[in-house]
């Protein structure tokens, strides 16, 4: 038992979530808010949006010399994204778990990718990869004033 690893994960965090293009041509939008709905996050931030290049590029900033970058730079501009920031008790780390792993035919079943999406260039949703990326992401994709702080009256039934 690790006591430590207990207290971080309980720490409350910001997480950029994004639906890409693909997701939302494919009418995925509702399907994936409410998966991070109903598992008790709490959704600071929303809006459609098209991306310019120069976002994507600062987005991706660490992907830039990978041999995929310019593709990836073109699905990400290639039409709108929905841009989320949720909070709530590790909820970078568990996104990134309802998400699952990149490749999405190695994605387990019951995650997003599992479920709904094929292959690595369309793999319909973003999630940051820690609390220090989630705060630079939201920060780099939302603007002040586009942030709601509110809350959630369900709040005691959600957490202790
Ligand atoms: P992640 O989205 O699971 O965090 P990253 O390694 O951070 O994965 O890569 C960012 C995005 O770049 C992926 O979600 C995917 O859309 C794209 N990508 C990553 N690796 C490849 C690849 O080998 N071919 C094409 N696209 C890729
Ligand atoms: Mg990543």
């Amino acid at each position: 038992f690790l006591p430590h690893l207990v207290a971080a994960m309980e720490e409350v965090e910001e997480t950029y979530i994004m639906i890409k293009p693909d997701g939302f041509q494919r009418g995925l939008v509702g399907e994936i808010i409410s998966r991070f709905e109903k598992k008790g996050f709490k959704l600071k931030g929303l809006k459609l949006f098209q991306c310019p290049k120069e976002l994507a590029q600062e987005h991706y900033k660490d992907l830039q010399s990978k041999p995929f970058f310019p593709k990836l730079i073109n699905y990400i501009t290639s039409g709108p994204v929905v841009c989320m920031a949720w909070e709530g008790i590790g909820v970078v780390a568990s996104a990134r778990k309802l998400i699952g792993v990149t490749n999405p035919l190695n994605a387990e079943p019951g995650t997003i990718r599992g479920d709904l999406a094929v292959q690595t260039g369309r793999n319909v949703v973003h999630g940051s990869d820690s609390p220090e990326n989630g705060k630079r992401e939201i920060a780099l994709w939302f603007k002040e004033g586009e942030l709601c702080e509110w809350t959630p009256l369900l709040g005691p039934w959600l957490t202790e």
